[in-house]
């Protein structure tokens, strides 16, 4: 059993979007899952993390390493939103069954391979947002955000450029769902070309979807998180489950 959860967009300790994730965490379908798939934009911080993020976060980490301990695994996909934290989620959450990614990564389940992507490396059609991501994934800046600056600037650098990215966002969203839903249907058939999967999962667009392609896969995408209140859950089938 897997279950999968992304674009929760965490702000701060304590907001309603913290507190989703939580009850995720503590979800029964989610303690007995083997995978538990964090598929990227968890947090809202773009850059950086440092002890103090540690502590924010204490409760979440926490909950995370009981999980592990009692033998799941955990999977992150690094995000648009929170990106270079890996080097800090393997310090603190250095555990034997934490798996961290910066791109898309496959898992065979019960014979069916499935592809897991934020989505926003697979998306066709955003030649601007490209060039973007590899400017800020760039090796400087990755070195600044992981070691130099201290937690206080990387966070207002990260409000600042979520806040941003947010206003984009509201321009981006405004073209109708429709047309967004259907060119990350189609991303999925351009990627398909090239790699071989039974089910896709992705998030990133906030546009929930469950797609069955004429080429022979499905793909699920469940949105964003803080207004849908569901997660994915994988067994011999597919769903979406509430979150309360
Ligand atoms: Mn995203």
């Amino acid at each position: 059993m897997i279950s999968i959860i992304s674009d929760v967009h965490i702000k701060k300790s304590g907001d309603d979007a913290y507190h989703l994730f939580l009850s995720f965490l503590n979800h029964e379908k989610v303690i007995t899952s083997q995978k538990i798939i964090l598929l990227g934009d968890i947090f809202d911080l773009l850059v950086g993390g440092s002890e103090s993020f540690y502590l924010e976060y204490k409760l979440i980490f926490d909950r995370l390493t009981e999980l592990m301990d009692s033998g799941a695994e955990v999977h992150y996909l690094e995000g648009n939103h929170d990106f270079h934290i890996g080097k800090f989620l393997k310090r603190f959450l250095g555990h034997k069954n934490f798996f961290f990614s910066t791109g898309f990564i496959k898992i065979e389940h019960l014979d069916q391979k499935i592809l897991f992507s934020h989505g926003d490396d697979i998306e066709i059609e955003n030649p601007s947002y490209k060039i973007y991501s590899k400017l800020i994934r760039s090796f400087p800046i990755k070195v600044l955000a992981e070691s130099i600056v201290p937690f206080s600037i990387t966070k207002s650098v990260g409000d600042w450029a979520s806040s941003r990215s947010r206003k984009k966002n509201i321009e981006k969203y405004n073209e109708k769902i429709e047309l967004i839903k259907d060119k990350f249907r189609r991303s999925t058939e351009v990627l398909r070309v090239q790699e071989d999967f039974d089910l896709i999962v992705t998030g990133h667009s906030h546009v929930k979807d469950m797609y069955s392609s004429p080429n022979g896969y499905i793909y699920l995408n469940n949105g964003y998180a803080l207004s849908e209140r569901t997660f994915i859950f994988i067994n011999d089938q597919h769903q979406f489950i509430n979150l309360n």
